[in-house]
């Protein structure tokens, strides 16, 4: 922490110039709660993977480890390392060492598995990723999975919602088997009405807010941003979700007011006064 109380987080994540996911969302949602917020950019794309062809990529994979020497070497300290996007199985390698050279005792690690959604895994993912990633959530004190990362990671069949409470709890428990991290699992739904993330606090706590009938690229990255805002503004895990929930449905129904295409990503820029209000309550 820094001497005016301030938090400092590294994000660890590609940057998609166009779409608004990975780091063009973490950086302002993260700036905006008054968290300051370092980057190391994995990969730079011309746009994300999901709904475009043809994007550009560059790959920086020679450059993470380089930064966190660099930062070492300067002393300077993080209180959360923020996982996402990550392009290849050699990158995961690199950013679980990166954890073991910053991580502190007073630093969490919250991992979110970017790799797959609506059962299937992203464009430019081989079939044993998910298995590289999970070595990852072992490093973990949070992980943010949705049903289809989660069932990827247990090796798990998967289907769409809605979802029983009994299937919820089993994700959650086999979710908690992979290491220490508390297992916060989104995407999760009960019936067509409501919506939300559910993590495990002693029995399975579900926090839902109105479903939106549309889907919409980028979501994921848009509630773990704000989860690890308000995590970082000292909120219990609870609270954190319950606005991270907020916070996404917010941004989604903003989007609904202009004329929306689903692969551009969600306003959650008009959303931010919202998420500064809730974090500030
Ligand atoms: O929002 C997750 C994400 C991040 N980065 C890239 C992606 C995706 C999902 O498709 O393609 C490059």
């Amino acid at each position: 922490m820094l001497s005016n109380g301030q938090k400092r987080v590294v994000a660890i994540h590609d940057i998609s110039c166009f779409g608004k996911c990975s780091l063009t969302v973490a950086l302002p949602v993260l700036s905006a709660a008054g968290v300051e917020t370092c980057a190391i950019p994995t990969a730079v794309l011309s746009t994300h993977t999901g709904g475009f062809q043809g994007y550009t990529f560059r790959d920086l994979t020679e450059d993470i480890l380089p930064i966190v020497q660099h930062w070492k070497d300067q002393k300077i300290t993080f209180d959360a390392i923020y996982t996402g996007y990550l392009g290849s199985t050699e990158q995961v390698d690199l950013v679980c060492q990166a954890i073991d050279m910053l991580k502190t005792e007073n630093t969490l690690v919250i991992v979110d598995p970017v790799m797959a959604d609506f059962g299937r895994l992203y464009a430019n993912f081989a079939p044993d990723f998910p298995k590289q990633m999970r070595r990852l959530c072992e490093k973990a004190d949070y992980i943010v999975p949705n049903i289809t990362e989660a069932c990827f990671l247990l090796d798990r069949p998967y289907h769409d919602g809605p979802y029983t409470p009994s299937e919820i709890e089993s994700l959650l428990q086999g979710l908690a088997a992979i290491g220490p991290a508390s297992p916060i699992l989104t995407g999760v739904y009960y019936d067509a009405r409501e919506l939300g993330a559910a993590c495990l606090e002693g029995s399975v706590q579900t926090y839902l807010g109105g479903k939106i009938d549309v889907i919409f690229h980028g979501t994921g990255d848009v509630f773990a941003s704000a989860l690890v805002a308000a995590l970082m503004r000292g909120l219990p895990c609870g609270k954190a979700i319950e606005i991270a929930v907020e916070f996404t449905r917010q941004s989604i129904l903003k989007t609904l007011e202009a004329n929306p295409e689903r692969r551009y990503g969600v306003n959650f820029e008009a959303a931010l006064p919202a998420l500064w209000q809730m974090l500030n309550a």
